[in-house]
């Protein structure tokens, strides 16, 4: 008997606004525990993650955006099938270093925060928005260290670059690229760094080639075609739920 032809996936550009929203929880405990890879988004408070995860979906309002710092305080899990699969998910994780909450309900974010990063099975790759302005602060960096254990890939996105001019964000961009570097024995190892803004759209592409490598999926047409995997990407043992 002959094996029935499977569809091709897509590329992910092509298709990603298909995401939908799976849950919410206030704790990572919580959450459903079995699924396909997790990619995470997070950043400081107000730092425009519900923003890039609206641009990389190209959805309005998949995550909530918003002036009032700290909007996000839940953990939301979006989840992207193709037919019966489930390919891949994102979480837009509350933001850090929000000041106007009190310090308890800091210390609980962070306890949840350092949790989720460490100890989530799902998770296959981090992405940190960091408003270019002001990248890499101590709480970026602590988030970084805890993610390190797990010894994953990490793009950094220094957001909000519509604030900058050309050479501004040149300047910037290579700024991140040495603070990278100054980690090049922990986490500085597998971090790539890009221009990022919800406004003009930039950086988009860039980061949705990230995404498809850590979900093992097509990203674009381009990459369809002239495949470059290259030795040690990609991360072994995705989960699926079927
Ligand atoms: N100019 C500009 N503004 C942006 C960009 N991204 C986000 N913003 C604005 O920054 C503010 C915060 O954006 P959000 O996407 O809600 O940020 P967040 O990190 O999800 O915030 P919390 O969930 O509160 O932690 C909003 O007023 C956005 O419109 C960008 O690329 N350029
Ligand atoms: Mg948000």
């Amino acid at each position: 008997m002959s094996a029935i032809p499977q569809n091709p996936l897509p590329p992910l550009k092509d298709w990603i606004h298909q995401i939908s929203f799976l849950t919410s929880a206030a704790r990572a405990a919580d959450l459903p525990s079995l699924g396909a890879g997790e990619v995470a988004i997070a950043g400081r408070s107000n730092a425009g993650k519900s923003s890039a995860l609206n641009l990389i979906c190209n959805r309005r309002r998949l995550a909530f955006s918003s002036k009032t710092p700290g909007r996000t305080q839940l953990i939301n899990l979006f989840t992207l099938q193709h037919q019966d699969t489930e390919i891949g998910r994102l979480v837009d994780l509350p933001g850090y270093g929000y000041a106007a909450v009190d310090r308890t309900t800091k210390a609980r974010w962070q306890r949840e925060l350092a949790n989720f990063l460490e100890s989530r099975i799902s998770l296959v790759g981090l992405i940190v928005v960091m408003d270019i302005r002001h990248p890499f602060g101590p709480l970026d960096l602590q988030l970084l260290q805890w993610f390190d254990r797990r010894q994953q890939p990490i793009h950094v996105l220094l957001t909000k670059a519509d604030k900058l001019t050309r050479n501004e964000q040149a300047r910037a961009l290579a700024a991140a690229k040495r603070s990278i570097a100054e980690h090049a024995n922990s986490w500085g190892e597998r971090t790539s760094v890009s221009l990022f803004s919800a406004t003009t759209r930039i950086g988009r592409d860039e980061v949705l080639e990230k995404i498809a490598q850590w979900w093992q999926v097509p990203a674009s047409q381009e990459t369809m075609e002239k495949p470059k995997k290259k030795p040690g990407e990609g991360i072994a043992g995705r989960e699926r739920l079927n």
